[in-house]
Formats: C-alpha cells, structure tokens, sequence
C-alpha cells in the first residue's frame, strides 16, 4: 500500500484532503515505470525516420515531438494505465490508447497557446511550439497529432482477449467523441466566447465538463474498457473521470493566481486578465477549495466500490493519484 502523506493546497497552505490525509505523492517515483512506458512508446511512434517521411515534413515531425516528448505531467495517460490495471487489465492493451491521449492532449495544448485563442508564448517551461516553429507549423503539427492518435490506437491495439473489434471500435468512437464537437473542441469554443462576459455556474461547469473533463473521462473509461469490465465498472470510472477532471482544472484555476509561471511552466496570472469563467472567479478561492476537497473525497469513495472488480483489485495507486491532482503544485 501507498505511504498516505500530507496535502499541499495550491495556495500553499497544508489542507487536510480525506480523513488520513493522502496529500502529494511523489508522483514521478511512484509512476517512473508508467511514465517510462508512455514515453517509450511515443518516442517511437514520432520517431521521424521509421515513418518514410520525405525530408522536407522534418520540421513538421521535429514540432510534433517538440510539442509532445519534452514535458508534460501525463497524468491522464498514467490514470489510463493505472485504471486498466485495477480492473485485471494488460499494458499492451491500453498503452497505444494511453499514448493517444497524449498526443491529443499535446495537440489540444499546442492550439489552445496560439494567438487566436489562449496565445501563450510559454509551455512546459519553454516557448511554446508556434513561437518555436510558426504559427502555421504549429496549426498543421496539431492537426498531424489527432490524425495519428487515430491511428495509434487502430493499428497498435492486439485484438487478443479481452479485447473485440467491437470494444476496440467503441474506444474509438469515443475518442472521436472526445476529439470533436461533443468534447474538448465544444468546451475550448464556450470557454473562448465567454472571455470577458458575464457567465453562469452552468456555463462555468459546461466549459469545465468539455474542455478538460472529456479527456479525463475518456482516459479512465478507455482504461476500464480495454481491461474488458463490465459495462457497470466502465460507467463507474467514467464518473471518477469527470470527477477528476473537474479537480484538476479547479486546481488549475487555483494554481493560475497562486503560483508563478517559473514553477507551472505556462504563464500565470492570465485568467483575471483575460476575464475566464473560473470557479475561483466565480465562486472565490476558499469555496473552489473546499469543491476540490469534497470531489476528492468522491473520487476516493468510488475507488473503494469493489463490486465487479478482480478479487486482487488493489485501488492504491489510483488513490494516490486522486491525491497527487488535488494537491499537486504544478
Ligand atoms: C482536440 C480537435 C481538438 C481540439 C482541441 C485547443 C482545444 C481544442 C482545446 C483546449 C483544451 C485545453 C487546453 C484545456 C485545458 C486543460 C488543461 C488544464 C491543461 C493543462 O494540462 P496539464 O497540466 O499539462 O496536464 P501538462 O503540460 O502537464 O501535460
């Protein structure tokens, strides 16, 4: 079993998050052969050579691995890999998923740093790809990423039990749910056209629930359904997704006016300026923290639910997980 530890709030204060305290992991010793896996298997499959490219597209892959290989916390491709294992599932079966979400996630931030929309010169601590590449290498290296997360998850999956062409199917039409209208495009869209005006709880949670929550929930959901679970236990991870999804960007929110852009990596401080819905905007820090705590004692309750589970089902890591996105730093 995990060590429980204590918590650290974004704001810096020590904040006890469950009953036993299970506060900030240290999240890169714990998960150093997940992190290790996602990161072998997308250096691979970015690996410019393997894939014939002619060599006038080498500054198009050079943005794609710029934006993708160097930085990032991958939490969600961790809890993909993680969920899976819970639930009696094997890393061949996940890993080209997990790693699509990473690609995904990597394009939706390379988009969301351009000009026209969030226009940030900074990302995981070092210019961001349009300000490293051009604003068109930066558009076509996003587009080139969803197109191959595609892929990535087609072509790698074996389609040895527990996994069907039919599960394999779902878990891309979800992720084409997740990838367009229906997920983080719809919330990216809201979230833009709201800057500045005055919005609504409903408003602030719809962007919340597409923007970073469909990502979330369909990392979990695709963990559980590559593990072959029941259609109960995927809908029960599905609900910890948005449940996590949502800690994470209220965390976000309370990180942008706590922290500073050396330790987040991003530049902090924009959210007042650029007037974003924001839980902390619209509800104040001290509430959106007691939002974190009380989704975090959800999320804790749902891991300790063992109904349709392996008999080994071992819900620590996933736990420590939950504590390391409600109290993580950066
Ligand atoms: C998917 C087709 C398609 C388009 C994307 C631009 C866009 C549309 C959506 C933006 C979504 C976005 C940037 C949401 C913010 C989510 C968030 C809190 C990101 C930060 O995630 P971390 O902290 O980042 O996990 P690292 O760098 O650690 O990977």
């Amino acid at each position: 079993m995990m060590t429980p530890m204590s918590a650290q709030s974004p704001s810096g204060e020590q904040v006890p998050v469950t009953q036993d305290s299970l506060g900030s992991v240290d999240y890169e010793t714990l998960f150093a052969d997940a992190l290790q896996s996602v990161q072998d298997h997308l250096c691979r499959y970015l690996d410019k050579d393997a894939y014939d490219a002619s060599p006038e597209a080498g500054g198009l892959w050079e943005a794609m691995r710029y934006g993708t290989l160097d930085g990032g916390k991958r939490i969600r491709s961790v809890l993909a890999l993680e969920v899976c294992k819970a639930c009696g599932g094997r890393l061949e079966h996940i890993l080209p998923t997990a790693c699509a979400i990473e690609l995904v996630h990597a394009q939706s931030l390379i988009h969301d740093d351009l000009p026209c929309m969030d226009n940030d010169d900074l990302r995981r601590g070092k210019p961001s790809v349009h300000k490293a590449f051009g604003e068109s290498t930066a558009v076509l290296a996003g587009d080139a990423l969803i197109a191959l997360a595609f892929g990535l998850i087609a072509k790698e999956t074996p389609l040895t039990a527990p996994i069907t062409a039919e599960i394999l199917l779902q878990v891309l039409g979800d992720f084409s749910d997740v990838t367009s209208v229906r997920g983080l495009v719809n919330g990216q869209f809201v979230d833009i056209q709201y800057e500045g005006k005055p919005f609504t709880q409903e408003i602030l949670e719809y962007i919340h629930t597409y923007k970073t929550g469909a990502l979330f929930r369909f990392s979990l959901r695709a963990g559980a359904k590559l593990a072959g679970a029941s259609p109960e236990v995927v809908e029960r991870f599905t609900l910890l997704g948005q449940k996590l999804g949502l800690a994470f960007q209220i965390v976000d929110d309370l990180l942008d006016i706590a922290s500073t852009s050396e330790t987040l990596g991003k530049t902090a401080g924009k959210d007042q300026i650029q007037q974003k819905a924001t839980y902390p905007a619209f509800f104040g820090e001290q509430a959106s923290r007691s939002q974190v705590i009380q989704l975090t004692r959800e999320s804790l309750a749902l891991l300790d639910e063992t109904r349709g589970l392996p008999e080994d089902y071992d819900p620590s890591a996933l736990k420590a997980l939950v504590g390391f996105i409600s109290n993580r730093i950066r």
